[in-house]
């Protein structure tokens, strides 16, 4: 099926990556080669891969019951199985018929004190023709956009009126403790018909994100996320722009017409995350804007999906970057794409200097597990149409210009002295199968000849499909003590800044990279494999690709107890995930 001549190929290639694997900004690593679009771009305008490949093939057909990669069949020691423990749909025994057809996003400007209700319900959504049964806040997908202002405190009632329980977590904000929305560590799960009082603090100006943090694999997947954009009062906070507009990228795996049911007790596709095939902007499979020559429209980004890293551009178009999760860049930037794992934010700001046609792009490289190659993939996201009317105002000069953000670098420099400081903590990300169809754990002994730091699409999915989380468990642990996941038991002074190290350790059973999301507080990430960073940005989440080491300067300034864990929702609910707790008093 492969042989070793193309292993060595792919790892001397994986491996090259590895070392220009930067680091410092979002964009694309220097000198990594993306793949040129080919000369059609649509193929996120094709069908499902299960529609395309297998025409009529009912799912519950045993011999392919998912989508497989173009030319690509399950192997023959997989066929026939199934995920054990059963597999759960939403809407069980509802006509879709009856729902309410989902709504799109509507902006909620709320200010400091107000109230609002948001409710998780079933609705109906038509993507690519096909009806499907999956969730909404307020009937929307995305949720209602959240528009406040700075330091503002607002209250959410959060109505559960869906078949499952769920929550609500404030993605990135460091409000208080009680109302961070995670089950068994903040409070009980909201159950279906319940209701839960959140009340919202806002610190920090930027793009944030909700969603519950029960099963995020079904609920989030199926549609219950939505953006907070948290306004300075400083009306030049960033560069200016003629527009806005808020990105929220998805995706969602079906065959030819039909969900690929989820897990009933735990999470599937446990390896590697479920990988849609099917990639949604703001729950649609074709964005399209249009805009005014010499436009600068600055983009709110959000990554929603359950494992799927973009690399994300317009057409070429000019773009920089402004900032990250919880805070602006120290210096604006220009880039030629933008990475996002799950659950990071970035607002950049493009130019679209000449009319004609942008076309929103995911461009990545895949990685064939099975012959050891590596192929350019793009997805055409969306398109942008200029037309010939030139903006007004024209904004050409202060696009030109690249800000210095002086404020961030102030801030910045009062942690500088920690920057070199050996690491307080170290983790090593890492994972152990057990139970596992036989097919797989003979081909996975062979496949970690070489990796990937980056997995942009699922190269396997039989065998991720057939491994859940009862299989599969996702590690955290503590080189201090030996300690797994929520064993950890990590307590530090509010007031310290906490150094952590990470290394994702490339040996293990089947590696990947991991985005690690650190609730309720802020860090920075001061270094990638021991090269400093240089251009600072206050994050939440931090991508740690297969073999590197990242050092993060934690903020612990939140008292309370904290989920540290991956956000890729498989691996969450693989285990992947610890608890921080930073306790009130002085620093040491
Ligand atoms: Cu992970």
């Amino acid at each position: 099926m492969w042989t070793t001549a193309a292993l060595l190929v792919a790892a001397v290639a994986a491996t090259g990556r590895a070392q220009q694997h930067d680091t410092t900004m979002p964009a694309m690593p220097p000198g990594m080669p993306m793949p040129a679009p080919p000369a059609d771009t649509s193929p996120n305008a094709k069908e499902p891969a299960g529609a395309m490949h297998m025409p009529g093939m009912a799912s519950s057909d045993m011999a392919m019951p998912i989508p497989m990669p173009k030319g690509m069949v399950m192997m023959p020691g997989l066929v026939g199985l199934t995920p054990p423990g059963g597999t759960f749909l939403p809407g069980a025994g509802l006509n879709a018929a009856s729902l309410p057809d989902v709504r799109p996003s509507e902006v909620v400007r709320v200010k400091d004190g107000d109230t609002l209700d948001l409710s998780a319900t079933l609705v109906r959504r038509m993507i690519a023709g096909h009806p499907y049964v999956m969730y909404g806040f307020n009937g929307q997908v995305p949720g209602p956009l959240l528009r406040v202002p700075q330091n503002a405190t607002i209250t959410v009632r959060f109505h559960n009126r869906i078949d499952l329980p769920s929550s609500i977590h404030w993605h990135g904000v460091r409000l208080d403790n009680r109302f961070d929305g995670v089950p068994g560590i903040t409070q009980q799960p909201v159950a279906p018909g319940d209701s839960f009082v959140y009340h919202v603090h806002f610190p920090d100006a930027g793009v944030y994100w909700y969603h519950p943090h029960v099963r995020e694999d079904i609920e989030q997947a199926l549609g219950l996320f939505g953006n907070m954009i948290v306004d300075s009062p400083d009306s030049a906070y960033y560069s200016p722009a003629n527009r806005e507009q808020v990105l929220v990228f998805d995706d969602l795996l079906v065959n030819a017409d039909t969900l690929i049911p989820y897990g009933k007790t735990g999470p599937d596709f446990a390896l590697m995350g479920r990988v849609g095939n099917l990639l949604l902007v703001n729950g649609e499979p074709h964005y399209s804007l249009t805009a005014h020559r010499g436009e600068v429209i600055r983009f709110y980004l959000t990554n929603a999906a359950s494992s799927r890293t973009y690399n994300v551009s317009f057409g070429g178009a000019p773009m920089k970057v402004l900032a990250s999760d919880v805070s602006r860049f120290e210096h604006e930037q220009r880039v030629p794409s933008v990475i996002l794992a799950p659950a990071e934010r970035y607002i950049v700001e493009v130019r679209f200097d000449r009319p004609g046609r942008y076309a929103l792009v995911n461009a990545v490289q895949a990685i064939n597990h099975y012959r050891g190659e590596f192929d350019g993939e793009v997805d055409t996201l969306g398109m942008v149409t200029v037309d010939s009317t030139p903006a007004a105002p024209d904004y050409a000069d202060s696009f030109a210009a690249l800000r210095d953000n002086a404020a961030v670098t102030r801030d910045v420099d009062r942690y500088r002295p920690y920057f070199d400081k050996p690491p307080d903590k170290r983790l090593t990300l890492t994972m152990r199968g057990s139970g596992l169809p036989l097919a797989t754990v003979q081909f996975m002994n062979v496949d970690t000849a070489y990796y990937a730091p980056v997995e942009w699409v699922d190269g396997m999915p039989d065998m991720n499909w057939l491994s859940t989380s009862d299989q599969v468990r996702w590690i955290l642990r503590d080189e201090a003590t030996g300690k797994e996941n929520m064993d950890i038991d990590w307590h530090v002074k509010q007031g310290s800044v906490v150094k952590l190290e990470l290394f994702n350790d490339p040996k293990s059973f089947h590696p990947m990279q991991h985005p690690i999301h650190l609730h309720g507080q802020r860090m920075l990430v001061v270094a990638r494999d021991g090269v400093r960073t240089k251009n600072l940005v206050w994050k939440d989440t931090v991508l740690i690709p297969v073999g590197s080491t990242v050092d993060v300067l934690i903020d612990a300034s939140n008292p309370g107890t904290w989920m540290l864990h991956c956000h890729i929702a498989e691996h969450l609910g693989s285990g992947m995930m610890t608890a921080l707790h930073v306790d009130p008093g002085p620093a040491p």
